[in-house]
């Protein structure tokens, strides 16, 4: 079945694709869950995370303390995010390459600048993207996105591969956080008044998905600078 009326809404990054109509949602203020975004997207993207990874591959970096990362990491964009023995920052270099990071791919660009819109962020253009690979057993334990220069600036995190449970706390360490079901294609979007909330992803399940295999990758893309 055609759903003429359906594609000419959406236009075309949802032409064609019927069966998977995008759902949103509200999680708090400034927080916008939109289920389904980048699957329109889902081979672009994958050969897109292969071509970065190709040139940087993904490593697992060290925190401040000392603690070797379970999640991998490799970043495209003019800046790179990075944590070693002397803390976290932003970078134009890869530290492992000695080499600017590979450019940000145009569909990255593009479905974080539809995506922010749709959630109420219109203009967006982010400089930065951190590629996360999460295998079997990995995790993200619960933190604050701060490095960044404009807390006026949102950020998308599009969530691609195995299933996981996203951890969203409030502004304080303490606040207990809500578990939220993240799967294939879904994106997240925070800004305004969700911004600085505490969030984290909690050991992932072994399990098997039909694009990316025993992994999720999850793309988080911002304004650094
Ligand atoms: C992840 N995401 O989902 C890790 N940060 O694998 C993040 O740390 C994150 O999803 C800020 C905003 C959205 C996020
Ligand atoms: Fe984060």
């Amino acid at each position: 079945m055609t759903r003429p009326d359906h594609d000419a809404m959406t236009g075309d990054l949802f032409a064609g694709t019927s069966g998977a109509l995008p759902r949103y949602e509200t999680l708090c203020p400034g927080a916008m869950l939109l289920r389904g975004f980048a699957r329109p997207a889902e081979a672009a993207l994958q050969a897109a995370i292969d071509h970065v990874a190709r040139a940087a591959p993904f490593r697992h970096m060290i925190t401040p303390g000392g603690y070797r990362m379970s999640v991998a990491m490799t970043n495209c964009g003019t800046y790179g995010w990075v944590t070693d023995r002397h803390g976290y920052r932003y970078d134009t270099i890869d530290p492992e390459r000695g080499k600017p990071w590979p450019p940000m791919p145009k569909v990255f660009e593009r479905l974080a600048h539809d995506a922010a819109e749709a959630a109420g962020f219109p203009g967006f253009t982010p400089d930065a993207c951190l590629i996360n690979r999460y295998d079997p057993g990995a995790r993200l334990s619960l933190h604050q996105d701060k490095d960044e220069r404009d807390y006026d600036q949102p950020i998308v995190s599009v969530s691609l591969g195995l299933p996981a449970t996203f951890l969203f706390g409030g502004v304080r360490r303490k606040d207990r956080p809500a578990q939220l079901p993240l799967t294939h294609g879904d994106v997240v979007v925070w800004g305004g008044p969700s911004r600085l909330r505490y969030h984290g992803v909690k050991r992932l399940e072994t399990g098997h998905h039909p694009l990316l295999g025993r992994c999720r990758i999850n793309l988080t893309l911002r304004r650094a600078v």
